[in-house]
C-alpha cells in the first residue's frame, strides 16, 4: 500500500509542542507519512522563547525541492516563515505543489515573539495567501491581515469573507480566544460554516494553532472535503486540549496522542 505523505514548512520548537514537531506528530497520528522543511529555529520551552534564528531562503527552497522531487506530499502546510524572502520563495514554489496548501499565517508566538518579520506581511498577503487552499488565522492574525477589529462572530465572518475575496482562498478564523465557547468560522468561497466547542479551562494550550492546522492538512491529504476536514480537526484539537498531559513548568503542550474520529 502506498502511504500518503504530508509536508510541513515551518519553524522548529525543541520542546516539541508547536512548530514542525507538532505537525509531524499530528500527521503521524492521522496515519500519514510526515515530512518537514525547516524555516526557522527557536530556542524555547514551555516557559519562554529566548531566541529565534531565521534560515536562509535558499536553504528552505532546497529542502522543499528535495522532498517534492522524491516523496511528493498529498497536502502541504506552512507555519512560521520568518522573513519576506522565505515567504516569496515558497509562493514561487507553490505552482509545483499540485496538492492542497494550508497557510497558517503565524505572526507572533503566544508570548509575543515575532515569527514573521513586519515587512513580510505584505509579501504574505500579496504573494503567498493567493496560492493557498485554506488560510487559518486566529483573531489577532485576522485583524492584522484585514485591518478590521475581529472580536466576535459577526466580525469573524466579515474578516473571513474579506480575506477570502481578496485572496481567493477559503478562510478559517479561529475563535479559541473568544469569551465562552471556542467558535471557529469557515468561509469556503460560497458559504459560512460554524464549528463550536466548549471552552476548556487550562493553560496547557501550547501548539494549539499548529496542531489544528496540521490536522486539517492531514485530513485534506486523506481527501476529506474541506468542511468535513475542519469538523474532524476541530474534534481532534478539542480532545487534544482537554487531555493535555501537563508537561513542563509553563504552558504545556496539547495531547498529540488524542484519537482522531473513526
Ligand atoms: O504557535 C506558533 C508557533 C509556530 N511555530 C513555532 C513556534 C510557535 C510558538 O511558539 O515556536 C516554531
Amino acid at each position: 500500500m502506498q502511504q500518503r505523505a504530508a509536508l510541513s514548512i515551518a519553524g522548529s520548537d525543541p520542546s516539541g509542542g508547536a512548530g514542525i514537531q507538532a505537525d509531524l506528530k499530528t500527521f503521524h497520528q492521522f496515519g500519514l507519512y510526515g515530512e518537514a522543511a525547516i524555516t526557522l529555529v527557536t530556542v524555547q520551552n514551555t516557559c519562554a522563547i529566548t531566541r529565534v534564528e531565521f534560515l536562509d531562503a535558499d536553504l528552505v527552497e532546497q529542502q522543499v525541492r528535495a522532498v517534492l522531487d522524491d516523496i511528493p506530499p498529498a497536502a502541504i502546510k506552512t507555519g512560521a516563515l520568518g522573513h519576506a524572502a522565505v515567504v516569496l520563495r515558497i509562493a514561487a514554489l507553490a505552482p509545483l505543489f499540485r496538492c492542497p496548501l494550508v497557510v497558517d499565517p503565524i505572526l507572533l508566538s503566544t508570548g509575543g515573539t515575532p515569527l514573521l518579520a513586519e515587512e513580510a506581511r505584505v509579501a504574505l498577503l500579496e504573494h503567498l495567501l493567493p496560492r493557498a487552499t485554506l488560510i487559518t488565522p486566529n483573531l489577532q492574525e485576522a485583524a492584522a491581515l484585514t485591518g478590521l477589529s475581529v472580536v466576535d462572530l459577526p466580525s469573524m465572518r466579515e474578516a473571513a469573507r474579506r480575506l477570502g475575496q481578496r485572496t481567493g482562498a477559503a478562510v478559517l478564523v479561529k475563535g479559541g480566544h473568544l469569551e465562552g465557547d471556542a467558535v471557529d468560522i469557515l468561509w469556503d468561497g460560497a458559504a459560512f460554516h460554524e464549528y463550536r466547542a466548549p471552552h476548556v479551562a487550562t493553560v496547557h494550550t501550547h501548539g494549539t494553532g499548529c496542531t489544528y492546522s496540521a490536522a486539517i492538512t492531514a485530513l485534506l491529504a486523506l481527501a476529506y472535503p474541506l468542511p468535513e476536514a475542519v469538523a474532524r480537526a476541530k474534534a481532534f484539537i478539542t480532545e487534544a486540549i482537554r487531555t493535555s498531559p501537563g508537561l513542563g513548568a509553563g504552558r504545556g503542550p496539547v495531547n498529540h496522542h488524542a484519537r482522531p474520529l473513526q
